[in-house]
């Protein structure tokens, strides 16, 4: 923390997540209190995070966003009301306003949502710049006030974003706990969803059958997820993955209209990781996909087989050269 005359000043950092285990649903639109727990990994991507400095002073006038350094004509309805729940929560009545200047490291074309990591690093900067009470979990909600899955980046490793209670996130493995894990990203398309998660879910909701079943199961993916997790147990890890990914993508189908993420270069890579995983001879997981509101697969896999698969990725996606492959371990 900065002190310069009456002018506080913190910056802090959060890392994107990938969901395992995906959200799809809230029942409470205002609190973002989901529909189901969800399960993620945030990346530990060294360079690649979402920077944000929050400051106040006596002098400001009102609450004013930089990103990128350049000022935006006003504060979004959710950074509004993250400001108004951290003055709500402060015990110093004198704070009035807030600058706030976020700074993502990643490219929008990374593949990467930045909303869950820019709204943890602001939830973690806010909740540090005011001493709120009960850091950590204050943080948390704030975050999720922000972006539902931000809740989940607010710690690293493995989380668990629970549906029940104060509906906040928990660390269940640090990252190191498995370091032979691998992530690559492909880029297919880097433009913006047609339909924002925000929206699509809404409309699953509304108007989707296949979503109350989705809900029935998730709680025992999560636990036999966890359960695999701690062994290290790849074979169900991927199988649990892949699964849950495609039932997500199913109940997108099955919303009215439908909200289509995936596209032909997605379908080609689930058919491409099947074939690959039943290469080995004793038929067990090498990689893993899954898909978020978006056609770009995130693929899991043992460090061993890694420089085999993108040999593979290179011959049958020869346009995305290196630069546009995110290729990264999850941890060292
Ligand atoms: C997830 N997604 O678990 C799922 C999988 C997209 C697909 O969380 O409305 O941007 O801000 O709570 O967090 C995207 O939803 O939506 C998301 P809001 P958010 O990662």
């Amino acid at each position: 923390m900065s002190d310069n005359s009456d002018c506080l000043s913190v910056t802090c950092q959060a890392s994107p997540n990938i969901a395992l285990i995906k959200y799809w649903g809230k029942r409470n639109e205002e609190l973002i209190l989901p529909d189901n727990d969800s399960l993620s990994i945030t990346l530990d991507l060294g360079e690649l995070h979402s920077d944000t400095t929050v400051s106040t002073s006596s002098s400001m006038t009102c609450d004013t966003f930089y990103f990128d350094g350049i000022q935006q004509t006003k504060l979004s309805k959710r950074m509004q009301k993250v400001l108004d729940e951290v003055r709500r929560r402060a015990k110093n009545d004198q704070i009035k306003f807030v600058e706030i200047r976020s700074h993502n490291t990643f490219p929008a074309s990374s593949g990467l949502a930045s909303s869950a990591s820019a709204y943890a690093s602001l939830a973690i900067a806010l909740t540090k710049l005011f001493n709120l009470e009960n850091p950590q979990s204050t943080a948390a909600y704030l975050a999720r006030i922000g972006s539902g899955s931000a809740v989940r980046s607010v710690y690293g490793g493995f989380v668990r974003w629970s549906s029940e209670g104060e509906c906040l996130s928990s660390c269940i493995y640090p990252v190191e706990h498995w370091p032979e894990l691998r992530l690559i990203i492909l880029i297919f398309n880097s433009s913006k969803k047609p339909v924002s998660s925000t929206d699509a879910m809404q409309r699953t909701r509304e108007t989707s059958t296949l979503f109350q079943a989705r809900l029935s199961t998730v709680n025992d993916k999560i636990e036999k997820l966890i359960q695999a997790i701690k062994i290290k147990d790849f074979n169900t890890f991927a199988k649990i993955v892949m699964m849950d990914s495609s039932q997500f993508h199913a109940v997108c189908m099955d919303t009215y209209p439908p909200v289509i993420y995936l596209n032909e270069q997605s379908k080609h890579l689930i058919d491409l990781v099947h074939a690959f995983n039943k290469t080995d001879e004793n038929e067990t997981m090498k990689v893993a996909y899954t898909f978020d509101a978006g056609p770009n697969p995130f693929c899991f896999i043992r460090e061993e087989h890694a420089d085999e698969f993108l040999s593979l990725l290179k011959h049958f996606y020869p346009s995305n050269n290196d630069n546009d492959n995110v290729h990264k371990q999850v941890s060292n």
